[in-house]
């Protein structure tokens, strides 16, 4: 097929960099930080601290940058007063200065061209003339199509920003990974029994609890900063932890027990443990009178989800079924059933979520110390602006009424309605996109490859040159978050708390902020109105005074925290607690789930197992990088060079794989891997699966240091399962298996 737009590895010139060591993960007992800064030459005095918050990952860690006398940033180090970071961060946002140093990033606009042959390259363009080529792409559309047609795509800061300016010129028809691909079906769910989101930071009080239960969430892999304290926390309170994972993760270790479930049976057990909470008569029965609704159908239908049931699906022994439901039982209320991040899994996830949910609700694990706590965010005056216009349809409209319980855009719908032969209703027929790398965080990358030939027009905003700027008709390079101001962080927590991001170095090359980005893109469709400022301080300073403080002061503060106003913290302080569902009470009976056509309770179904000769890939994080986004970065680069595929000892031994050996990976609808991958032979994997962590492969040769080390799990996901209740795509569902032999030896490459 001749291709519209085909992948363009971005040239880079190299600059020199200076590279800031970063003291690798150690310490002794229980610690995952590094305690000190070890290239830090100068005292404190010599320096200069910034206020920041991190965008390494969307903890939003707040902090101070220290710029040396030269201009240099030397650290970034976290906010004592933050109650996201307690003043300390995690590696990767000690060594988010890589960001900043790094030579590979973008350092222009970019226009792609068209030689006389047909090949395609990126010019140099200026601001200007890529500033035009967008403003005057989107004044087609909105002529040819209406604005709606323009679908973007976004993650963190400056999506939020690309979202201000698409609702101005009018289209909702967005999404993001961060939803279809990560926690969606734990909001529908959580929503649905108890009238609330769980929201980030989760709002689980792990550092008071005395049972932490786990399923999946590998807690110290993933570094969300606060919650790998509190758990460190809970730890040396020797609180009882439960984990639930087909592999030994680092929570794992540190775990009283271990259930190595496994793969796709968790609602099997989670149905089991309520079992026996009933049926033992060990359920919490004060909150479970007050506060919950649908019991005695909860009771009839786990009737024959027995332990002994549930050991035929999970290979969960019954007596250990048992003794975990007692322990958690034994502690209740101050347990917490971590509701996951991550839990698109099986396409099922909603429901496992549900469970999750109902279980917690049996404990009455909500609302008390060293449960899930009741959070409180600020809110933060909008900027005075005009209402954003009215649209004609929106993201959910795309779905036609289809996972009805979706509250946010889905990526793969938006995808799916750019591709006429889908033939939507609504068709989507241009791209913008800021912060997200579609072509690694999205399942199925042939459906993606089909859909960006199909449209008319694709820009992106991003800092570095990454697979996603590949196939943009413009690239837009911005600066890194130490070099811009941005949001208010107004994070959640126990109690409300505000925090700056503000510029600690001039942004390098030319780039700019997307604050400043998306001002020049309004200005040119006639929306000023909407961007009534010149620099984006404005915007803060007014913001920061309807809330009581004031950019000046925030510049010395960076982070400041207010008492709770919505009401106590612990449920038991409230005179009558409503729960904002459609009964008032904790639904363990879903009326929602029922009056949108889906099961009231959660049923386990099994799901497709691995054919002879393949095993179920899963995947997850390692706590030194964040998804596609950290592999070049020196710092981290430097602690983790490349991800490995895990296979367990007998697996190994069938396939005479050794240690440390190279292979590639196909899945069961052919895909390659485009790199080989070290194998790693270990014990702490099941023998029906095979684990990598996330976010390695990359195929972009101007990537100098990430190219071609590891691979991409993304390459094998070309199958997933739709949550059919709101829209997750469940990525566990494929199958791979090892071939020795370089795939591409005879063949031209065709990666990326
Ligand atoms: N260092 C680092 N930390 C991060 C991130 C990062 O990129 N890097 N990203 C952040 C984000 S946005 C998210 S969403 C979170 C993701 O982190 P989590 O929410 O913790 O992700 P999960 O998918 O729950 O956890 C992965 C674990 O699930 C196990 N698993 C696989 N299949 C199954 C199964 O069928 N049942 C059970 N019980 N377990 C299974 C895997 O073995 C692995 O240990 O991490 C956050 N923290
Ligand atoms: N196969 C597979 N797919 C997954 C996952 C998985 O584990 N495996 N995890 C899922 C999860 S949990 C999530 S949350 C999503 C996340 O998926 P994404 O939203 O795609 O991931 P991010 O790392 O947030 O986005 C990476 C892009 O942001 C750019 N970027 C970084 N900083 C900035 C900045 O300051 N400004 C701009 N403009 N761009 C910047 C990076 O260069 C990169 O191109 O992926 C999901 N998809
Ligand atoms: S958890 Fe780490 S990477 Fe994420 S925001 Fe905090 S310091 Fe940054
Ligand atoms: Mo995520």
């Amino acid at each position: 097929m001749k291709t519209r737009r085909e992948f363009i590895k971005i040239s880079t010139a190299g600059v020199g960099a200076a590279a800031i060591g970063l003291q690798a993960l150690k310490g002794k007992g229980f610690k995952w930080f590094p305690e000190k800064f070890s290239g830090d030459p100068v005292s404190n005095e010599d320096l200069t601290p910034y206020p920041t918050y991190c965008e390494v990952c969307f903890w939003k860690c707040a902090g101070y940058t220290y710029v040396d006398k030269k201009g240099k940033i030397r650290k970034i180090v976290g906010n004592p007063n933050d109650p996201n970071s307690n003043g300390r961060l995690c590696p990767r946002g000690t060594g988010g200065i890589g960001m900043y140093y790094d030579e590979d990033r973008l350092k222009t606009p970019l226009i792609r061209e068209t030689r006389k042959d047909g090949s395609q390259y990126f010019r140099r363009a200026s601001w200007d003339e890529a500033l035009d080529k967008i403003a005057n792409k989107m004044k087609e559309i909105k002529e040819k199509y209406g604005p709606e047609a323009f679908g973007f795509f976004h993650h963190g800061t400056p999506g939020g920003h690309l979202a201000h300016l698409m609702k101005a010129y009018g289209s909702e028809t967005d999404a993001e990974p961060a939803y279809a691909q990560c926690r969606g079906p734990r909001s529908a769910a959580y929503y649905a029994t108890y009238g609330s989101y769980i929201g980030s930071p989760e709002c689980t009080d792990i550092r008071d609890t005395r049972c932490l239960v786990l399923i999946g969430s590998h807690i110290g892999e993933n570094m969300h900063n606060t919650q790998v304290q509190e758990m460190s926390m809970a730890i040396d309170q020797k609180a009882t932890i439960i984990t639930v994972d087909p592999r030994f993760s680092t929570p794992a270790a540190k775990s009283k027990y271990w259930l190595p479930i496994k793969p796709s049976t968790d609602i099997a057990l989670l149905m089991a443990w309520i079992h026996v909470l009933i049926y033992e008569d060990i359920y919490n029965k004060d909150f479970v009178k007050k506060y919950t609704f649908g019991f005695d159908q909860l009771k009839e239908h786990v009737k024959d989800m027995t332990p002994e049931w549930a050991y035929g699906i999970t290979t969960i022994e019954p007596d250990l079924i048992r003794r975990t439901a007692r322990e958690m039982a034994g502690h209740a209320p101050a347990v917490v059933i971590h509701p996951g991040r991550h839990v698109v899994w099986y396409g099922d996830d909603t429901q496992r979520e549900r469970a999750m949910g109902i279980l917690t609700g049996l404990l009455g694990a909500w609302g008390y110390r060293g449960s899930l706590y009741i959070p409180e965010a600020m809110e933060i005056p909008k900027f005075p602006q005009p209402p954003y216009p009215e649209t004609k349809w929106n993201w959910k409209d795309l779905n036609e009424g289809r996972f009805p319980l979706a509250t946010m855009g889905i990526t793969t719908e938006i995808i799916r309605a750019s591709v006429p032969k889908y033939n939507y209703k609504h068709k989507v027929k241009a791209w913008l996109s800021a912060g997200t790398n579609l072509p690694l965080s999205m399942p199925d990358k042939p459906l993606f490859k089909e859909a960006v030939q199909s449209i008319e027009f694709f820009a992106v905003i991003d800092t570095m040159p990454m697979e996603v700027t590949g196939y943009a008709d413009v690239v837009l390079p911005e600066a890194t978050y130490l070099e811009r101001y941005d949001f208010i962080r107004a994070a959640q927590n126990r109690y409300p708390s505000i925090a700056l991001r503000m510029p600690a170095v001039k942004p390098k090359y030319e780039s700019k902020p997307a604050w400043w980005i998306v001002k020049q893109i309004g200005e040119r469709l006639g929306l000023h109105d909407y961007f009534n400022y010149d620099d984006y301080s404005e915007v803060l300073d007014w913001q920061f005074k309807q809330v009581g403080t004031s950019l000046e002061e925030m510049k010395k503060i960076g982070v400041k925290t207010f008492p709770r106003t919505s009401g106590p913290l612990y449920l038991d302080d409230y005179e009558n607690f409503e729960f904002n569902t459609n009964t008032g009470k904790v639904e363990l009976y879903s009326t929602e789930f029922e009056s949108a056509g889906f099961n009231p309770f959660p049923v386990y179904k099994p799901h497709p197992e691995p054919p002879q000769n393949f095993y179920r890939l899963i995947y997850g994080r390692a706590p030194m990088h964040t998804f596609s986004r950290t592999q070049n970065n020196h710092n981290l680069w430097d602690l983790m060079k490349q991800n490995t595929v895990w296979v367990h000892p007998s697996v190994a031994n069938l396939w005479s794989l050794k240690n440390g050996e190279k292979v590639w990976l196909k899945n069961q609808d052919g895909a390659l891997t485009d790199f080989s991958v070290e194998v790693r032979v270990t014990e702490r994997i099941r023998w029906d699966s095979v684990y990598m962590v996330h976010g390695f492969g990359h195929s972009d040769k101007k990537l100098t240091r990430a190219y071609g080390r590891g691979a991409s799990d993304e390459k094998m996901i070309t199958h997933y399962a739709m949550d059919p209740i709101m829209g997750g795509t469940g990525m566990r569902v494929n199958f791979v298996t090892f071939l020795k032999e370089d795939p591409y030896k005879n063949k031209k490459e065709d990666k990326g």
